[in-house]
């Protein structure tokens, strides 16, 4: 474990300070962007996260976070991943009209958003406001105005994303999973063979050398956009994306939020008056799925599963690790995952200091420690993993994937992402899911010294 080591930077009241401030700063009126520069709009784990956080600073606002997000929801239930805002600008690439989501029946007519999902964070996010807000009998009104969205969004993964009946949601495009261009997709991605002409000629917005360096690549763009035209081509209905999309996989982040959201469903649907049974089940039933079908015993891992080619892919990047947040692994795989973290892969080297936890292994020829999701160190995951290693016992590797979540915005600031070896930051400053996991954890006691470890 990395030990005491003279810290540098701004003292953490600073930091807290600021986190407020770029809160405040990437507040629009009804939602937070995730920051001005390159992403100008509301994103759907983003705001999750985001609200997490800015309960801590005011309550009203943390709840008008959520209910813009769900304004935008569809008619089947699903909660799109960008929600586009006049106000906020309108240079994000692909935009509104890019997506054209109206061709499906479902979609709103007067919100415009994507056609595309994330990490469904929200029913986490809301039970936290229950738990925190300082209003209590505000907190249980807008519990219970949010219950049947959050009813409906998780009953739309299970009922749309999941054809072969099996607890895991597949995700049809690498935005899905939150972490864009993780070497995980590469196989995939590799496979999908398109022409040119196939894609629109488009410009990307993040076209500033800047901000471009360390982004997804040109020819990953190509692949993005084409699997969107595909979407388009098939009118987002699901029922045909789930049998004609080149991208098809059950990614283990994204079905380990569901499975911990599905249990504070059952929290929330207490609350509220209403039935928990069916959130128990089904938060079983995915923890279940993955004990069987996503742990792969000869690498003694948990791994993605590519549902085109019907097998699984072999890459080593911190969705691993994501089940021990919702509590999935048994004990054994448990451990293992916790080796795993602990190895030369993705904990300290040595007496070689370094942040927690790297996104991808650094053993892989393919890491690279300032590219996007191929290296770099993001708060929200650190949080995510942290948590998961305390709920199994790991206290001590716990504490120091949480004193990196301290360290990292007090020496660099509130970035987008960070160096995994010299902490720098990297692509936009005062990124507003990192400040409002720094809050979270601050006021959550999960920061060294706070005793609740
Ligand atoms: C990144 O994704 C967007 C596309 O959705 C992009 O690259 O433009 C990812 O890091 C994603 O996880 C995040 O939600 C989004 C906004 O912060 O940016």
């Amino acid at each position: 474990m990395q030990t005491e080591e003279k810290l540098e930077g701004v003292t953490h009241e600073e930091t807290l300070r600021r986190a407020r401030e770029v809160l405040d700063r990437n507040w629009t009126g009804t939602f937070t962007m995730p920051s001005h520069e390159l992403y100008p709009q509301q994103w759907s784990w983003d705001s999750a996260l985001t609200s997490m956080g800015l309960i801590h600073v005011d309550q009203g606002r943390a709840q008008e976070e959520m209910r813009s997000l769900f304004r935008a929801q569809w008619e089947n239930g699903l909660l799109p991943h960008i929600v586009f805002s006049g106000h906020a600008g309108n240079d994000y690439f692909p935009g509104a009209d890019y997506w054209d989501v109206r061709r499906n029946p479902y979609a709103p007519r007067d919100v415009p958003c994507s056609g595309l999902a994330q990490p469904p964070l929200h029913a986490s996010a809301v039970l936290h406001l229950l738990q925190v807000a300082p209003d209590r009998e505000d907190a249980l009104e807008f519990a219970k105005e949010m219950y049947p969205k959050l009813r409906a969004w998780h009953d739309y993964l299970y009922r749309e994303r999941d054809p072969r009946r099996e607890g895991l949601a597949y995700i049809c495009h690498p935005w899905e999973s939150g972490r864009d261009n993780s070497p995980v997709w590469d196989e995939v991605m590799a496979r999908i063979q398109f022409k040119r002409s196939d894609i629109p000629d488009y410009r990307r917005n993040d076209s500033d050398d800047w901000i471009r360096d360390g982004r997804p690549s040109n020819k990953d763009y190509d692949v993005y956009i084409y699997l969107c035209e595909v979407l388009k081509r098939l009118d987002f209905r699901d029922a045909d994306v789930a049998r004609e999309c080149p991208f098809l996989v059950q990614d283990l982040l994204f079905n380990s939020i569901l499975c911990q959201a599905e249990q504070d469903m059952a929290e929330l649907a207490e609350a509220v008056g209403a039935d928990p049974v069916i959130h128990r089940r089904r938060g079983e039933w995915t923890a279940e799925a993955f004990r069987r079908k996503l742990w792969d015993n000869r690498h003694d891992i948990f791994l993605p599963h590519d549902l085109r080619l019907d097998r699984p892919l072999q890459r080593h990047e911190i969705g691993g690790f994501s089940p021990l947040f919702a509590g999935i692994p048994d004990r054994f795989q448990a451990r293992r995952c916790h080796e795993m973290l602990d190895s030369e892969a993705f904990g300290p080297v040595g007496d070689k200091t370094c942040f927690a936890v790297p996104s991808y292994s650094r053993e892989d020829i393919d890491y690279d420690p300032t590219n996007y999701w191929r290296g770099p160190v993001w708060l929200n995951i650190g949080w995510l993993i942290g948590m998961g290693l305390r709920r199994y016992g790991y206290s001590e590797h716990a504490r120091w994937l949480f004193r990196s979540v301290r360290e990292l915005p007090r020496r660099s600031g509130f970035r987008e992402r960070y160096h995994t070896e010299t902490g720098e930051g990297e692509g936009v400053d005062n990124f507003s899911w990192s400040a409002a996991v720094y809050l979270h954890c601050h006021h959550e006691g999960l920061f060294e010294g706070q005793e609740t470890l």
